[in-house]
């Protein structure tokens, strides 16, 4: 008989203390997994983290592919997540971390519950280059739907570039993320549902689903468009986004 509570805390020390925790003895059903992950969370909201935005996840073609697994999942962000845009992360902090290249949404009004395109469109106050660092706390980076969903869709930073008018048609930017000046993935927003407003879509329905509507303020990262990449001491990373501009950080070794 499992705790959700145990699993909560287990998953949320392995990401404190960037240790590997090996894969969960037994499966878990979708919603008992999101409600890992919520108690996960609310650990480090005990710990004083502020809840700022959600993250989608496997919204991509190569990212399900990559990963063997064929449903959008979300997870939780905290401002502790935040990574300033040219700043840099700690290599030690993290298990095994991993980059992927994406389009941030911030709102400018509430979203909830089931939206048109149109009617998410209105409520963005932003849109901006984006990277999110993932990191599962799972040995060897392995994991099955719900494993990876307890912990929290392993969502463990985020950068995003400056905010443009989002009147930017978002349907197909080419995207290209470089490590140490050389192009590593090269994609398009189209590889993320078509386009990233679905993302958007899907994550106030789901937010709303979990009881925590999307508010004001609320940043949304719409979900990696290419498979990610392994993160190396010392590593510059630098995604470029037509006509929406770039993005950046290092890793400290
Ligand atoms: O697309 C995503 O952000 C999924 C993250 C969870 C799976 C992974 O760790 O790659
Ligand atoms: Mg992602």
């Amino acid at each position: 008989m499992f705790e959700v509570i145990d699993i909560a805390a287990r998953l949320d020390n392995a990401a404190r203390h960037a240790k590997a925790t090996p894969q969960l003895e037994q499966p878990l059903t979708l919603e008992d997994a999101y409600r890992v992950q919520a108690a996960s969370l609310g650990r480090r909201y005990q710990r004083g983290e502020n809840r700022v935005g959600i993250k989608m996840g496997f919204t991509s073609r190569a990212k399900m592919a990559q990963m063997g697994i064929d449903e959008m999942i979300w997870g939780r962000l905290t401002d502790q997540m935040l990574v300033e845009d040219g700043g840099s992360i700690d290599f030690a902090a993290y298990v095994h971390p991993r980059v992927e290249p994406e389009i941030a949404f911030l709102l400018k009004a509430p979203l909830a519950g089931r939206v048109t395109p149109a009617a998410a469109l209105a409520a963005v106050g932003g849109v901006a280059a984006a990277l999110e660092v993932i990191d599962s706390r799972y040995e060897n980076f392995k994991f099955s739907l719900t494993d990876v969903i307890a912990d929290n869709s392993s969502s463990s930073g985020f950068v995003v570039g400056p905010w443009s008018d989002p009147a930017l048609d978002l349907s197909n930017l080419g995207m290209i993320l470089e490590i140490d000046g050389e192009a590593r993935q090269i994609g398009s927003s189209a590889a993320i549902l078509g386009n990233p407003i679905r993302s958007l879509v899907a994550a106030a329905r789901l937010a709303e689903g979990a009881g925590e509507p999307l508010k004001a303020g609320d940043v949304v990262m719409a979900g990696g468009a290419t498979a990610a990449e392994h993160l190396s001491p010392g590593n510059h990373i630098r995604l470029v986004v037509q006509a929406l501009g770039r993005v950046e950080f290092r890793v400290r070794p």
